[in-house]
This record gives C-alpha cells, structure tokens and sequence, in this order.
C-alpha cells in the first residue's frame, strides 16, 4: 500500500524506530543545523534516525529532518522496499510511469492565504551554515512548473532562499529542467508561474532531486515507483497542479527577466557556494494544512542527507544506462558519498573486451557529464561500494602510464572549488570548463593465483569455529579485567 501522504510515512518510520523526536525546545537559527550534524557525524547510517524537532523556539510548526536520505534504510522505507531492492523497485517504476489524478478537494489546501495574508516567514525554516548563509534556505523544497509550448510539467528541488514574507530566492543550475521553461517563457515576454511544494508523499520527493530527461513529469514517474497515481490538486492563484496531500504550497511567478543576488549557501560538497545572479519568486498565495509539518534535506559537509539521497537515484539512471543503451555486462555503478555522489565513480564489469572499461565511463560520462571527474572502473570481482576492494585494484592491476587518462575540455561542476576561487562568480565561463580522469584498474592479462588459504579451508574452519574459542578484544578486555579484579580480592580463608 502507497504511503498515504508525509504524515502516514513517518507514522511508518517510527513503528520501525527509524525517527527520533527531539522535545526538548531548539533554536532554528543554530540549533537545528548543529544537532543534525552531529547525529550524522556520531551515527553511522545503520544507527543513524531521522529527527522530528518538536518544539522550535517562538513556532508552533515542527520541523523533520533526514526522513528521506537519513540513511540507505530510509530511502528503502520510502521506496516500501529493501535495501538490497532499492534499485531494482526504483527501476521497475520508472519503466512504467503513471499520470496523476486531479481532485477536488486536498488537504494541502485546508488553509488559503491569497496576497498580502501570504507569510513565508512564518515557518521555522533552518540558517544551516551560521555566518555564512544570508537567509534561511528552505532545502527540500519540489519546484514544480509546466514546459509554456507542450504543457509537461516539471518538478525540481533546487534551494529557496526565504528573502521575505512574499519573496524567495531559487538557485537553478543550468543544466536543470526548469530552465528551459523560464527560457521559453522569457523568450516570449512571459512570467514563469511556479509552486513550491514541501512535505509530499515521500516518492515524490525522492524522484524531485533525480535527473530524469527533460520533458518527463516526475510525478508520473513517482506514481509508477508507488505502483498508484499521485492525486494532484489545482492551486489556487496559478496555473499549475500540486500533490494534495503535501503539508505546504508556495505559489508564485518569476517575473520576466527577474533576476537578483541569491546565495551563498554552504554546499554539498562540504564548502561555501558561490553566490550569483538568480530568478527570484513573487508570492501570490501559500496554501497548507492545518498544522503543517516543515521538511527539510541536511545538505552542507558529507555524509549528508543530500549525499545520501541523490546517490541512490543517480547510481540507478548511471546503472541503467551502462546496462541497456551501451549493453555492457555492469555489475554495480558506486557515487561515493565522500564525493558528494557526483565527484567520484566506481563501476565494475565483467570484461568481454580490452575496450569495455573506457566504453563505461564514456557512456557514464555521456550521460550526465559532471558525474565522475574521477572514473576508476574495475572487474566484478570487486565490490565497489567496500573502499578497501577498491584500492586493492588501483594498487595492484594498474598501471599509471597506461591506464590513467585525462580528458580536458569537459563540462565543470559549477560548485567545485577547486575550478577556480570564491570570488569567480558562478555564471563565470571559468567555472564551466574541466577535466575529467578514467582510471582502468582492470587486469589486462593473466594474474598469478590469490594469496589467500584455499576456499575449502576456509569453510572447514568456518564449520567449526567455536572450536577455537577466539573472541573480539572487547570481550577479551571484559574477561580481563574481571580476572584482574578477583585476583586482587583478599581470599577469604586467609
Ligand atoms: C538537498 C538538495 C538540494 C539541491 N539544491 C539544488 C539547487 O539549489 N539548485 C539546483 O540546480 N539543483 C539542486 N539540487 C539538485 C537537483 O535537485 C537535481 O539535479 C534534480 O534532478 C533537478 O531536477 P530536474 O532534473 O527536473 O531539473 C539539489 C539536490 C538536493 C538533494
Ligand atoms: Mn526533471
């Protein structure tokens, strides 16, 4: 059964101990960044919970954090799927998309606030990066607009900074989806109309911070992962359809050639962005139920929620790709999370040509060019997402001068500091020109045998290992320091 909506999903998350409410009172200004921070520093994703703050210092609207990419286990429950089936759902789904159905009548609508009644300072929406952000930045927020010429919608999470009561900052990269609906429109001397959704069922809001191909409605394609349509409802002041049951809608329009400073904000990739020049929103109405809940994504240093929750989606369209298009016999595609899941990409494969391993990475390459400046492709007899297995390749079936290429002239990541300094803008041409390097770790001839006992000894000894009676060192030092303890007891015969 489809989640219902937000509130019927963290319903779920909490029956499996995967959400953690925070009642005691916090500041959104500091406190929230800080105390999310920490629990993914402290918590490796197995122990890691997504967090409900309560109780927010002068609101009365809670704030939940990490509910989609706290960790793999999360984003599987959002799928309502495992983790080891996370992909394989996800790729069902998008197979076959489902359109949605309009309603009438929808919760997100339960309270209207047209023109000047409109507040968007009214939410505790988080500073995350304290000194260095301008304004708080509401960071999973699902942009949803409609190509003028075919009528496609599009949704998109791209940050909102929240400048006013009735005015928004949004950051929309060029490469993105939305661009070329606020292009078409401006060409012809229009307004771009736009809603800001927060808080729907959780597919939608996985699919919003995927790169599908332009022209596909991600709410068709949420609904094709749920398995039902996503029931969507028209808004009240533009020309667009949102999810009913989200918790808020922003509607708005960015007005023809609107353009002013957005940004900084503290980005993925765990630096300050940039700031530039950027569309801004004209509030006409916000729209919400009764007792909202505010959602938000941790971006900023990895491990973060961002990380998390755009690896899975990318490895998926990468995997994809590589298997049906280019026909390569892929094992797994790994974004490393360090990397923020865009910098660094591991395939493995099972090798029918000297040519497969380049064939890999330019086919990943083709397909989204800023995924993967550093390639290292391996064969499937490594476990890409184990670092250790990774490095043992590059260490010992490659060699630098032959298997190490560079490729200049690429697309660069606008956020990659390394491109040049912060005080190059990011519309700046010198942020857009890079180099990418595909490292080959696979063998190129025979290999002498494994180093290692042979398979039977090991399973003859994993057969009957109590026999050994050999114990981890916590236990070991438990054992020890009781023995150390009786023997310093006096005897009591003495
Ligand atoms: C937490 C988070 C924040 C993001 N912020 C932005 C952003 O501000 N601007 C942007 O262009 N992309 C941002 N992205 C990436 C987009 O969501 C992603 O590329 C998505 O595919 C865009 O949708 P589109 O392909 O329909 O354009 C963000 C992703 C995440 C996970
Ligand atoms: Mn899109």
């Amino acid at each position: 059964m489809p989640y219902r909506d937000l509130r019927d999903y963290l319903a779920t998350l909490e029956a499996k101990g995967l959400l953690c409410h925070v009642t005691a009172e916090v500041d959104k200004d500091w406190e929230i960044a800080a105390v999310t921070r920490r629990v993914f520093q402290r918590f490796p994703q197995e122990q890691r919970p997504a967090l409900m703050f309560d109780r927010i210092r002068g609101y009365d609207i809670p704030l939940v954090v990490g509910i989609l990419g706290g960790s793999r286990q999360i984003y599987a429950t959002a799928l309502e799927t495992t983790v080891e089936d996370a992909v394989a759902k996800w790729q069902r789904g998008i197979r076959t998309p489902i359109p949605p159905v309009v309603v009438d009548d929808a919760p997100c609508q339960e309270e209207v606030y047209l023109g000047d009644a409109a507040d968007a300072l009214k939410f505790p929406t988080p500073i995350w990066t304290v000194g260095q952000d301008p304004d708080p930045f509401q960071t999973s927020a699902l942009v949803i607009s409609r190509d003028p010429e075919t009528g496609v919608r599009n949704v998109g999470t791209y940050r909102v900074q929240m400048k006013g009561p009735r005015r928004t900052g949004l950051m929309i990269n060029p490469p993105r989806n939305m661009n070329q609906h606020i292009h078409k429109n401006e060409a012809a001397g229009r307004d771009t109309e736009v809603a800001i959704v927060i808080g729907a069922d959780p597919v939608v809001g996985l699919t919003g911070v995927t790169p599908f191909p332009y022209g596909q409605d991600e709410l068709a394609l949420a609904g094709g992962i749920r398995g039902a349509p996503v029931e969507v409802v028209r808004c009240k002041t533009v020309d667009l359809e949102v999810p009913a049951t989200a918790e808020i809608v922003i509607e708005g329009y960015i007005p023809c050639g609107g353009r002013e400073w957005e940004g900084p904000f503290g980005e993925y990739g765990g630096y300050m962005g940039t700031g530039g020049h950027h569309p801004f929103v004209e509030i006409t109405a916000i729209t919400h139920r009764h007792r909202p809940i505010l959602q938000a994504f941790l971006s900023q240093m990895p491990p973060s929620e961002s990380s998390c929750i755009k690896q899975l989606g990318r490895e998926s369209v990468i995997l994809k790709h590589l298997r049906d298009n280019c026909g390569l016999q892929v094992r797994d595609v790994h974004l490393t999370e360090s990397g923020g899941a865009t910098g660094i990409l591991y395939i493995s494969l099972r090798k029918r040509s000297h040519a497969d391993p380049l064939r890999a990475m330019w086919g990943a390459w083709s397909l989204h060019d800023v995924f993967g400046k550093v390639t290292v492709v391996v064969d499937d007899d490594i476990d890409v997402r184990d670092p250790f297995q990774v490095e043992w390749a590059l260490a010992f079936r490659m060699q630098p001068a032959q298997d190490v290429r560079i490729f200049e002239g690429t697309e660069a990541l606008t956020l990659d500091p390394s491109q040049a300094p912060p005080d190059v803008p990011a519309e700046d041409p010198r942020r857009r020109v890079s180099s990418r390097v595909g490292i080959d770790a696979t063998k190129k001839h025979a290999f002498p045998a494994l180093a290692v006992p042979p398979a039977e000894h090991l399973a003859r000894v994993d057969a009957q290992w109590e026999r050994y009676g050999i114990e981890p060192v916590q236990r070991l030092a438990a054992a020890g320091q009781a023995r150390a303890s009786r023997e310093a007891q006096p005897s009591g015969s003495r």
